[in-house]
This record gives structure tokens, C-alpha cells and sequence, in this order.
């Protein structure tokens, strides 16, 4: 059995992610030229992504081997974090967080719901590829202007990206052990997340609130 990786998703699949973590609304934030109403739809519908996401990691814990918790538990610390983070950025915005999903949004947190039942490799194939997309598309667009630079660096900071490499380490330790109809999940679901992440970054670019 040949087994999959994680850098042969990204491989095989190069279009797709580049269309995950370059986009206009990125290039904006770069360029200083992004407006509020723009920034201020993705902060509010990216809050809405996270708490579902910090959903998805606590059952992507429960589902994982021993040998994984640290990284796991690593990642639902920082979670806790970013969730006081992100009220905070909001409340500087007089934003309110109590808004209802935009379809994009809906869609990618029922994606993320729909994994409950998945295999592990399943989960944490779509769990790395999901902060791999952040860590790349804002480092891919760093260095960012005052007030975009504190975003850029929450992603793109070198800490993040050897966080994600151990997600990707145990993602393919995953992989390696599963059957061939799971290693197909896995690419379905690498490539609804790239797809995702486009269309969130177009929701946002879109900017209404
Ligand atoms: C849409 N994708 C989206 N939001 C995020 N915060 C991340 C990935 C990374 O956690």
C-alpha cells in the first residue's frame, strides 16, 4: 500500500492551494489599502470559524493517539488565546461578535462539523491543512502595516509554523496506517478546505457585513 503525505497533497494539488493563500484581500492588507468594511466582515466571520474550529480540536483530541496530546493540547491553549484575542480586536472595533454566519462561513463550519465521525488521519489531514492555510497566506503576504501587522505575525509567526509542521508530522503518521478508502477521504477533504479558504477570503473581500 503506497501511503499519502501531507506534502503530496500540496503537490499534487499546487493550483488549488495557491488559490487557498493568495487572494486580493491578503494583497489589500499588504498594501495598507483594505477597507473597514472588508477587514471587519473577515475579523467577525473568522471569530465565528474559530469557535467552531476550537470545536473540531477538542474531538480531534479525543480521537488521537497518545503520542499526540502535546501538540493537541499546545494547540487548544493557544485556541483559548486567540478566542480572548479576537473579542478584544473586535471590542477595539466596536464590533459585535454576536453576528449570524455569513454561507461560506455556515458551509466550512458544517464541514468541519461533518468530520466528528471521521477517521483520525481523516481529521487531522483537514486539521493541518486548515492552519497551514492561514500560516502560508498570511506569511505569503507579510510584512503587513500597522494595524495589519498583529495578524500577519498571529499566523505567520515562526512559532506557528513549527506548530504546524508537527501537525503535519502526526498527520502523516496517521496516514500511513490507514486503508486506501481513508487516504481518499483525506484528499476530498484537503481540497474542500482549499476551496474553503478561497471562498472565505472572497466573502470577506466581498465585505458585506
Ligand atoms: C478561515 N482558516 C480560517 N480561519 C482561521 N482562523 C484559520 C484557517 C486558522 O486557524
Amino acid at each position: 500500500m503506497s501511503s499519502l503525505t501531507c506534502q503530496q497533497l500540496l503537490q499534487q494539488h499546487d493550483e488549488a492551494w495557491q488559490a487557498a493563500t493568495v487572494h486580493p484581500f491578503l494583497v489589500q492588507c499588504q498594501h495598507g489599502t483594505i477597507q473597514a468594511n472588508q477587514f471587519n466582515t473577515w475579523l467577525v466571520q473568522d471569530f465565528l470559524f474559530v469557535n467552531e474550529f476550537t470545536r473540531m480540536a477538542a474531538r480531534l483530541l479525543a480521537s488521537a493517539p497518545y503520542a499526540h496530546f502535546d501538540t493537541l493540547l499546545n494547540g487548544l491553549a493557544a485556541l483559548q488565546a486567540e478566542l480572548t484575542w479576537f473579542e478584544a480586536k473586535a471590542a477595539e472595533r466596536s464590533l459585535t461578535l454576536q453576528a449570524p454566519p455569513q454561507a461560506t462561513c455556515l458551509e466550512y463550519c458544517q464541514l468541519m462539523a461533518s468530520l466528528a465521525d471521521a477517521p483520525y488521519a481523516v481529521q487531522a489531514t483537514a486539521f493541518w491543512a486548515i492552519e497551514l492555510a492561514y500560516n502560508q497566506g498570511w506569511q505569503r503576504h507579510s510584512p503587513m502595516p500597522e494595524p495589519y501587522a498583529e495578524f500577519a505575525d498571529r499566523w505567520g509567526n515562526p512559532g506557528f509554523t513549527e506548530y504546524v509542521k508537527l501537525l503535519e508530522q502526526q498527520a502523516d503518521v496517521a496516514l500511513a496506517e490507514v486503508a486506501p478508502e481513508i487516504q481518499q477521504q483525506a484528499i476530498a477533504v484537503f481540497l474542500q478546505v482549499a476551496q474553503l479558504e478561497q471562498a472565505f477570503w472572497q466573502m470577506a473581500f466581498t465585505g458585506s457585513p
